[in-house]
């Protein structure tokens, strides 16, 4: 346990607490049985097999049309049924958000990293969502047609050939320089007839070699390839950027001087009046290409049934159900003072417990009461309404420091309800097929959108959260999830105010963290908004009212406040765009720096994006194809570092719906290879460097490997860039 967990690592975490109930293992229980199996009988166990027919898939725009197919989520079986189908196409715009420079996507180096854990347990996910499968891709195929081709407009088409004009340009220009590098020694027909041919090049300049390894390879060239890396030293660093690429660090700010006005910049915002409005491809480019939007009246528009979501229906529906209670102290409302030191400060402090939405409601209601009744200075308003606290504090002690305070500075303390799980489709099915009328942009599950194709549950990010408030309750300053994008909808009756960074000056809001002695990732942080205006960093600042759809774009740095008593929906969606992708894999690169857990496993993710989808963006293409070249290299050099120690690599498979894998001691995603050692009568799943740090040998270390080679080969080599002239896709 770490002593010091903070508000916002748990806000983050949030998610697993109740996903990651297993313990420290990060093997599910029909893993270990499998491997138990396998220990005593492997020899003759007739191992399973994943052969999978080639698909026909749609493209990302027509994919961001559709809903996601009924394999993928039984949700989305009503999803079907009740909604047209639209026909929109992705924006292509992407660029800077104005009016403030953005790094370019291959320059902006960064994310932040994510909390650690607990100490307490790997995935041990419920899978409600269904890892795409073949037909599912198929049904979506099937349900497209050259009307949403010849639907859309001139200018969309033109740009769409522009793109792969492009294409064709640049990949020309690769395949010309990869002539003059050194490939000829390593071509398949070279070297795969030759398996000492590895030893010539043993004593080669690495960096030298690293240049070879190119996207426009085949799976053949690349093993041929791995063949030449050296295997005296294991292969424990994988990077999923670019081939060679230095860490990531937090960027620099943005160097263009902002004024005054500039540092305090209007909110994007668009009031829909009606559902044409809400399905209409400019909201959607509209959101994309701002930081963070804020789309007013999209309840009324929708005739969305907000009351399904109110306190009253929830307790009706599931009192006893969750929810996490954050104390905190009442500030003023864009202020955060340290009273004993009589200072602005940055620590955002919170003691945290748990309670059921029933008496959580309790406490809404009575502290709504008290303050009609202004008795607004007795300390903890209907505090007997919530009793059941626990001792996991934010801050060591903080339950005594804050008790201490309160009766010192006579401060008013409230109670903020965070993080309920609203992903049980049983429990809250009315409330989730509410949100089924959303637009496909914005729905918890669509075929258009990442986390739907992870495959698993992520709670709280491809599943709903619900936040419950009282005035002051404060969401602490963060990024989301692997920079994720984020969807709030404020349920009312009262209002919520935010603030929010560009993305593009994250590094400058993690050096002020830093300044004030507080972890980005760890810690729990409140800026001090002129702190933030004298180092140049712009804060858009807005009232999100009842009905308003907040949209966070990837990266973009918030801090939420309640203004009034009000409840809040929140989920979190990743557009297949490059700008979305390159971000969080980025963030997937320096939580390994930090030594943070990736919540969404970006391997196992772009692995099944590119088995689902077809992808026509260049860019986006490249990124992908790029991911999956590292860890195919990755996957195929420590299978020959393996076998060198003579250590046997047995075939496991993954279950259907199988969550993916983390290292029980450093908590990298495992992919592919597994190392599994037997702790404390469990089975651990390790990344290799973690393996030999328990075995140099591996003795004592199972080795398991998920997939075929010959299937990541086929995935592999055919995943290429979709050209979409005409949307001509085959059935
Ligand atoms: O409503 C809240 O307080 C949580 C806001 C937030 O961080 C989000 O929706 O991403
Ligand atoms: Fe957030
Ligand atoms: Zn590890």
């Amino acid at each position: 346990m770490q002593p010091n967990k903070s508000f916002q690592s748990s806000l983050i975490r949030k998610k697993q607490a109740i996903r990651m109930k297993k313990d420290t293992i990060g093997l599910s229980k029909g893993l270990s049985q499998r491997i138990t199996f396998l220990e005593g009988q492997l020899s003759q166990a007739p191992l399973p097999s994943i052969t999978s027919k080639r698909r026909q898939l749609c493209s990302i725009e027509e994919a961001w049309n559709l809903p996601i197919s009924l394999e993928m989520n039984s949700r989305q079986q009503q999803t079907a049924q009740m909604l047209p189908r639209q026909v929109t196409k992705q924006s292509p715009v992407q660029g800077p958000p104005p009016p403030y420079p953005h790094s370019q996507l291959s320059q902006s180096p960064i994310p932040a990293k994510r909390i650690k854990e607990d100490g307490t347990g790997h995935q041990e996910v419920t899978q409600n969502n269904s890892q795409t499968s073949a037909q599912n891709l198929i049904n979506i195929s099937e349900s497209l047609n050259q009307r949403n081709f010849n639907a859309m407009p001139e200018s969309n088409k033109n740009s769409e050939q522009s793109v792969v004009d492009t294409f064709d340009e640049i990949s020309n220009d690769i395949y010309k320089q990869n002539e003059t590098i050194k490939l000829e020694r390593l071509s398949h027909d070279a070297l795969s007839n030759n398996e000492d041919s590895r030893y010539d090049y043993i004593g080669a300049d690495s960096a030298d070699l690293s240049t070879t390894f190119k996207i426009q390879m085949d799976s053949k060239q690349l093993m041929a390839a791995v063949k030449l890396l050296p295997i005296d030293e294991p292969p424990v660093h994988c990077t999923v950027l670019q081939v060679n690429a230095p860490p990531p660090s937090p960027p620099d700010c943005p160097p263009q001087k902002l004024t005054q006005d500039q540092l305090l910049p209007p909110t994007p915002s668009v009031h829909l009046e009606n559902k044409k409005n809400a399905f209409s491809p400019q909201l959607q480019e509209f959101c994309l290409k701002h930081p963070i939007a804020v789309v007013r009246g999209l309840a009324g528009a929708l005739k969305l049934d907000l009351g399904l979501f109110s306190t009253k229906t929830l307790v009706e529906a599931n009192p006893d159900h969750s929810v996490e209670v954050r104390t905190q102290v009442h500030q003023s409302p864009d202020e955060n003072w340290d009273t004993s030191q009589g200072k602005r400060v940055w620590a955002c402090i919170s003691h945290r417990s748990h309670t059921t939405i029933a008496k959580y409601a309790q406490y809404q209601a009575s502290s709504f009461q008290d303050s009609l009744k202004d008795e607004s200075d007795k300390g903890f308003p209907g505090s007997q309404a919530m009793s059941d606290s626990d001792s996991k504090d934010s801050v060591s002690n903080s339950n005594i420091v804050l008790k201490r305070k309160k009766h010192k500075i006579n401060s008013k303390m409230l109670r903020f309800g965070t993080n309920v799980d609203l992903s049980d489709e049983k429990k809250w099915k009315p409330q989730l097929t509410e949100l089924q009328k959303l637009p496909a942009f914005a729905r918890v599950i669509s075929a258009a959108n990442m986390l739907s194709h992870v495959g698993h549950v992520i709670l709280g990010m491809n599943t709903v959260q619900l936040y419950m408030k009282v005035p002051g309750s404060r969401t602490p300053g963060h990024q989301e999830n692997n920079n994720f994008c984020s969807i709030n909808i404020n349920i009312g009756p009262g209002d919520c105010e935010w603030f929010a960074v560009p993305d593009a000056y994250w590094g400058g809001v993690h050096n002020l963290c830093e300044k004030n002695n507080i972890s980005y990732l760890h810690g729990s942080w409140w800026p001090v908004l002129e702190d933030l205006y004298k180092e140049n960093i712009p804060v858009y600042r807005f009232i999100q009212k009842p009905g308003d759809l907040v949209w966070v774009n990837a990266g973009c740095v918030h801090w939420v406040q309640s203004i009034g008593w009000c409840n809040n929906i929140a989920w979190n969606v990743g557009p297949l765009t490059a700008r979305q992708y390159s971000l969080a894999i980025e963030r997937y690169e320096w939580n390994k720096v930090q030594a943070f857990k990736s919540i969404v496993p970006m391997v196992h993710l772009s692995w099944n994006l590119a088995r689902n989808i077809k992808v026509s963006d260049t860019k986006l293409f490249e990124l992908i194809k790029m991911c999956l070249l590292q860890t195919l290299k990755n996957v195929l050099h420590i299978q020959e570092y393996v076998k060198s120690k003579g250590v046997e690599i047995r075939f496991n498979g993954r279950g259907k719906n199988e969550a993916s894998h983390y290292c029980g001691q450093c908590e990298v995603e495992v992919f592919n290879v597994l190392f599994i050692k037997e702790q404390e009568k469990r089975h651990v799943v390790h990344c290799l460097s973690c393996a030999l740090k328990l075995s140099p040998s591996l003795q004592g270390i199972v080795c398991l490997e998920e997939y075929r080679l010959s299937e990541l080969q086929r995935v592999y080599d055919s995943f290429t860039l979709h050209r979409t002239q005409g949307l001509a896709y085959t059935q």
